[in-house]
């Protein structure tokens, strides 16, 4: 394992590189432990003045085991090889030579799960960001694109399949029970789009038609027998593949398109050029293994990977500072996609939430960073949040102020201009302000700085006069090492909400721009003022959350409850609600810890009522209305001197006086939500499920009240409903008879299905009180826990450090001390996935102060281990600075 060099990567010191790689040829004679690996490289001089710079290619952890140039083995003065570097000094003066490395890994020894590795028997690599050089010797990095052929050599009988990037051109027998491949992909490509499979896979195969009429073949390779499992992917696959030509006008380019489902990753999925390689859990999926969730992540997530053949593969990023060009793109482009296949207003509240409960926390506590990072340590540690969701939101944000035509047009020279470029953010916005003709310069700072900007909007209304005066301040939070912020470019969809509930239309108005409903901040403060206002309107701001901001707006419990019965914008309605229910919880959390008694109001409950039967509102929105914030999410409102006891038993009181004021309405609906049909994954369906779910919930929240729960954990049709009633069972009855025969069943029925055991831990996890952290324990020694395979230890440790306020922060401090040895354990094997585990560390300082004294012991404490990978030290280091 690499130790921490120290070494931090500026975004300033980007240099090209003295060296090209037009062409790469690799030769794989796959074997479980020695694998030889012969790569030939065409190598060419970038100029001349690059003539006698040495060429040093790097390495990481690798053995070499032969060197030639031009075809002839290099002498020993020539070059220097160490685990984590080639250089070679004495170079032909031609501004052209080949290079033949030859290198020897060990898959099955690789549990870091990067570079070439095995998985259930299965060779497959993974090369973003830096895996490649696991491999061999490379210039790796992403500037540099050159055209691979790639032969694969295995064992016939246990490898049968061979996949590699681009289209096959050759394959055969070879004596001794070993057959090859050769695949050749002409798109030239970075080095972290490679990749291979080699195993004995079940494969579900169709076809696409192009819309300039080519036809590409489909391939799904999953375990055997899982094969049916792998129907609505490839359903996903092919809808998606229709949706970038008619939505973005982008056509595959390959006569093949090869996805592998794997059991062992450390990530969602990955985009190889031809040969996307995912997580199975995000390619599995039928009605008994599988939830609504499921399938909507599924379908989502073969779209993103799809998506990168255009966004990170034909375009691709300069250097690792760059990935927000293909992350937030791509993150952009599977909402939008999401959104047009299911409902629109649905997906955009559920894209907020992720937001807000990832991305949020991490923008405002020690490891913000700007989307675009300045500097990195450890890249691996980039692929976050803001990253990804924030970057999307950034992408979505110009789409918002240059308007769907322009932002269409923008796109088109996008991939005009740069098809086949390694590019940067400036490159992207720059198309956009070319075909807009608007300066994005202030705006860009929605790449370059960290944080979450803050709007406070203070209203007053002169009924005589027919004015309305908004006082606007934009304020932006220092975040790590960047103590004073620049103005935003904050634009922020809006509505005057008239007493009919209407959006009501103004005379005049100055103090701002505002164009299409969108008013657009740009200085500290904004005095606007309106003329024609005959009634005193309420305030629907950031109307379906146009800038990821937080707002503060002085404004009444009533015409917030106003907003949520009538907004007509459904963003701002739910808004508007969720609101109301985090106040109340965070006003009755005050109450309790002062010993006093709760207090909920009718309000809240009324609401919850009138929108759970509101049948002009699609079901799946009625159960986003209905589901109150999460004890993160209220701990994120509070932001510091947290007790989530406290917050935990306030959120209950108002679960329970939402039911008591609803009981009979919500059981009638319950029972009328009841499925007759068939099993469809449809999101009309799906939504019917999700908010029957929600009303189980309130329904079982009473003292005993486990009946409905079990009897829908019995009668389940499918594994939506069972899950959702066994985790009612867990979260509200963890004790009781019934909780524990669904858990045993669960266990019964499925204990040889890894991914649905997954379901099982998660749920566990995730129960609340005094014993959680013992049950958490247990189960690691359960059988069908595994602390090597990624999706376990993220089911039952990730859940538990992200979803289990009270068990993981335990007065006592026991959940820490318990997290940091599992992390350290993981760390062992992968660090990847120890380092992203531990920044469910990362809200410690806005504990209360034991607790925060107990979190920060177990952080200084892996700080202190030795020989930390550097993903784990970086990570705990900034959590810690
Ligand atoms: N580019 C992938 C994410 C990814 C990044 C690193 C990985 O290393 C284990 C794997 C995948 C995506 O955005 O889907
Ligand atoms: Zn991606």
């Amino acid at each position: 394992m690499r130790t921490d060099t120290g070494q931090v990567f500026r975004l300033e010191d980007y240099r090209r590189s003295d060296y090209r790689i037009p062409e790469t040829r690799l030769a794989f004679d796959l074997d479980p432990e020695q694998t030889t690996v012969v790569s030939e490289l065409v190598i060419e001089r970038a100029d001349d003045s690059a003539a006698g710079a040495p060429l040093v290619l790097d390495g990481d952890g690798l053995d070499l085991v032969a060197l030639e140039l031009n075809g002839e083995a290099l002498g020993e003065n020539a070059f220097e090889a160490t685990p984590d570097r080639l250089t070679i000094h004495a170079l032909p003066t031609d501004s052209t030579f080949r290079l033949t490395i030859t290198t020897r890994v060990n898959p099955s020894a690789n549990q870091a799960l990067m570079g070439l590795y095995r998985s259930s028997g299965v060779y497959t690599t993974q090369c973003e960001a830096e895996g490649f050089r696991r491999i061999t010797y490379y210039l790796d990095r992403p500037d540099i694109l050159s055209v691979y052929r790639v032969r694969l050599e295995a064992d016939k009988a246990t490898a049968p399949l061979l996949l590699s990037n681009g289209n096959p051109v050759e394959a055969g027998d070879l004596p001794g029970g070993r057959h090859f491949a050769v695949w050749d992909d002409p798109h030239p490509k970075p080095s972290y789009l490679f990749a291979l499979v080699a195993g004995d896979l079940g494969v579900v195969t169709d076809e696409f038609v192009t819309m300039s009429s080519r036809r590409v073949a489909l391939g799904i390779h999953v375990e055997k027998g899982k094969e049916p499992r792998a129907a609505y992917a490839m359903d996903a696959l092919k809808r998606s593949m229709k949706w970038d030509e008619e939505v973005f006008g982008l056509e595959y380019d390959l006569d093949v398109f090869n996805i592998v489902a794997v059991s062992d990753f450390n990530m969602g999925a990955m985009e190889n050029k031809g040969l996307n390689i995912f997580n199975d859990k995000y390619v599995l999926a039928d009605e008994e293994t599988a939830t609504d969730a499921d399938f909507a992540n599924i379908e989502a997530i073969i779209a993103h990977e799809y998506f990168h053949n255009w966004t990170g593969n034909r375009i691709t990023c300069r250097d690792w500072f760059q990935l927000c060009l293909k992350e937030g793109l791509t993150v952009f482009r599977d909402h939008e996609f999401s959104a047009d296949q299911r409902s629109r207003a649905v997906k955009r509240i559920a894209e907020v939430r992720t937001l807000k409960a990832h991305q949020f926390p991490e923008d405002q506590g020690p490891l913000a960073h700007p989307v675009r990072p300045r500097r990195y340590r450890e890249i691996n540690n980039f692929y976050t949040a803001t990253v990804y969701e924030k970057g999307s939101e950034v992408v979505r944000m110009i789409r918002t102020i240059l308007g769907a035509e322009a932002f269409r047009a923008g796109m088109d020279l996008y991939f005009e201009r740069h098809d086949g470029d390694a590019a940067t953010i400036e490159d992207f916005l720059t198309v956009f302000e070319e075909v807009s003709g608007r300066d994005l310069s202030q705006f860009a700072l929605w790449y370059h700085q960290a944080g979450t900007p803050n709007v406070s909007v203070k209203a007053s209304h002169n009924a005589a006069t027919g004015e309305l005066v908004l006082d606007i301040e934009q304020s932006s939070p220092p975040t790590p090492g960047e103590s004073r912020k620049r103005l935003m470019h904050i634009p922020l969809a809006f509505g005057l909400v008239g007493p009919d509930g209407r959006d009501m239309v103004w005379e005049s108005v100055e103090g701002a721009t505002i164009e299409h409903g969108v008013l657009h901040v740009r200085k500290r403060k904004h005095h606007v003022r309106f003329t024609g206002i005959s009634e005193r309107p309420r305030l629907s701001l950031n109307r379906g959350f146009s800038a990821p901001i937080t707002l503060s707006v002085e404004e009444k419990p009533e015409d917030r409850a106003f907003l949520a019965r009538h907004d007509g914008d459904l963003f701002s309605r739910w808004q508007a609600l969720g609101g109301l229910m985090s106040d109340a919880i965070i006003e009755a959390s005050k109450h309790l810890r002062d010993g006093r008694k709760a207090e909920y109001g009718r309000e809240i409950p009324e609401l919850c009522g009138v929108i759970a039967t509101d049948d002009r509102l699609e079901e799946a929105y009625r159960a986003l209305a209905l589901a109150l914030p999460s004890e993160a999410d209220v701990a994120r409102e509070i932001g510091a001197n947290i007790d989530p006891d406290a917050i935990l038993a306030a959120r209950n009181g108002l679960v329970e006086a939402i039911a008591a004021a609803n009981g009979d309405t919500f059981a009638a609906l319950y029972d009328q939500l009841a499925d007759s049909e068939p099993f469809t994954p449809d999101a009309a369906s799906a939504g019917r499920r999700s908010l029957r779910n929600m009303l189980l919930d309130y329904l079982s929240s009473g003292p005993g009240a486990t009946g409905r729960a079990a009897a829908q954990y019995r009668d389940a049709g499918n594994m939506t409903d069972r899950s959702a009633a066994l985790s009612v069972l867990v979260m509200r009855h963890p004790d009781a008879a019934d909780t524990k025969a669904a858990l045993a069943d669960f266990e019964t029925r499925f204990g040889d299905d890894a991914l649905v055991m997954d379901k099982w831990f998660q749920i566990q996890a995730a129960a609340p009180g005094a014993g959680a952290l013992e049950t958490v324990r247990t189960l690691t020694t359960h059988p069908g826990f595994s602390i090597a395979n990624p999706n376990r230890v993220r089911s039952l440790i990730g859940t538990f450090s992200s979803a289990n306020q009270t068990g993981f922060h335990r007065a006592d401090g026991e959940g820490y001390r318990f997290f940091a040895d599992i992390v350290l354990q993981v760390e062992q094997r992968n660090p990847q996935v120890a380092a992203r585990l531990a920044t469910g560390l990362r809200s410690w300082r806005s504990l209360e102060p034991k607790r925060k004294a107990r979190a920060r012991e177990a952080l200084l404490r892996i700080a202190s281990t030795e020989n930390l990978s550097p993903d784990l030290r970086d990570i705990v280091e900034r959590t810690l600075a």
